[in-house]
């Protein structure tokens, strides 16, 4: 079955959308949060557990998984869903963004990127070809062509040589590409924090015509204001009938600020890495459980919270745990961030369909900002 993706409603307010991702895996609604599965596990979760806060689909790193424990070994298993027992819905990145952010002594020529492994030094070599045959052996229903993404700031001249590339090697992906009936590839635009570099890109990736579009590049360090400019110039260029995935974004108001502007996907680490220092959202802002200031605070982490961690656990409770260094600890935080983003999800796309998501931006916003300042 082909990888095909519904708009159900637009809003007449804002450039956000409702939609449903028909995948081999199950129907997604979105705009949606996708848990990050690095390596092919959200980390300290089983996928019960990420089911059961509502979850349908996770992302996981074809640089992780080729280099351990290798893709042909999750072919041999049946593929990354049997390997790692998850029913819903897998989106593998390529390794265009962790290849640059992870691993040593790196090299990029037109034919591919030539690096060392973070694990163990050892030399290795991604092509837009062999990251497309990586994918095709893990077997995700959405697949990432293979890009560079630039660091934060980038000069102009290197940003447009970089874009470029990408542009070819997104042509070649498609080209090496053997499944497109069970497995979408996505292309990804580039272009740093350009105007003119993101409509260049934009219009290259495009005219290659992909069943989604990912904007990378972004929240890589630049202002929220010059990554809200980018989503502005690029978004109206994408087709309005294909999904649109903001890369690597992000924290409950970009969420809500990147769906305004027309997203419809979004991936982080950002709820499991702040769970893992006992750093948990609220919806004025994100707090510290583990300061001694909750040691006798026997309220759930947020009151009214439908999360497993919410239901049954005070902050005192998790506090002890976080000290004790005891890893329920960090399972109840980071069950708490996910449902807390799946919620909002959930939540915004209640909101569109009442034909109220600018008044839930504005209050979510406000709040949010209280707190946080
Ligand atoms: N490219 C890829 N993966 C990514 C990014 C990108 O630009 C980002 C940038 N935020 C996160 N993950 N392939
Ligand atoms: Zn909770």
């Amino acid at each position: 079955m082909a990888v095909r993706w519904e708009l159900i409603q637009r809003d007449p307010a804002s450039m956000a959308r409702r939609g449903r991702l028909h995948t081999p895996h199950g129907v997604i609604e979105t705009p949606v949060f996708m848990p990050v599965g690095t390596q092919a596990t959200v980390k300290t979760l089983s996928p019960e557990e990420v089911w059961d806060l509502g979850a349908r689909i996770i992302l996981s790193n074809t640089y992780h998984l080729y280099l351990r424990p290798g893709h042909d070994l999750v072919r041999e298993a049946g593929g990354l869903h049997t390997f790692m027992n998850w029913p819903g819905a897998i989106l593998t990145d390529s390794g265009g963004f962790q290849v640059f952010s992870l691993s040593d002594l790196r090299k990029i020529t037109e034919e591919g990127v030539h690096f060392r492994s973070h694990i163990d030094g050892s030399s290795h070599f991604l092509s837009p070809e062999k990251a497309i045959e990586i994918e095709n052996a893990l077997g995700a229903d959405i697949i990432m062509a293979f890009d560079e993404c630039t660091p934060w700031p980038c000069e102009h001249d290197y940003a447009k040589r970089s874009l470029e590339r990408t542009t070819r090697w997104a042509a070649r992906c498609k080209a090496a590409h053997a499944r497109p009936d069970s497995q979408a590839l996505f292309g990804i635009v580039q272009g740093s924090t350009y105007a003119d570099l993101r409509r260049q890109s934009a219009a290259e990736i495009v005219d290659l015509d992909f069943p989604g579009y990912a904007i990378g590049g972004l929240s890589v360090g630049e202002p929220k204001e010059l990554m809200h400019e980018m989503l502005e110039i690029t978004v109206p260029l994408l087709p309005g009938d294909r999904p649109r995935y903001l890369m690597g974004v992000g924290s409950p108001e970009d969420l809500v600020e990147g769906v305004w502007r027309g997203i419809d996907m979004f991936d982080c680490v950002l709820p499991t890495r702040i769970a893992r220092h006992g750093t948990v959202f609220l919806p004025d802002g994100k707090m510290t459980v583990r300061n001694a200031e909750f040691a006798r605070d026997f309220m759930p982490i947020q009151e009214g919270c439908d999360c497993y961690a919410c239901r049954n656990y005070s902050r005192a409770y998790i506090r002890h745990l976080l000290k004790a260094e005891e890893m329920l600890g960090l399972r109840l935080c980071s069950i708490h961030n996910l449902r807390f983003l799946v919620r909002l999800m959930e939540e915004i796309r209640a909101a569109l369909e009442a034909g109220r998501f600018a008044e839930y931006r504005r209050e979510f916003l406000s709040r949010w900002h209280a707190g946080e300042e």
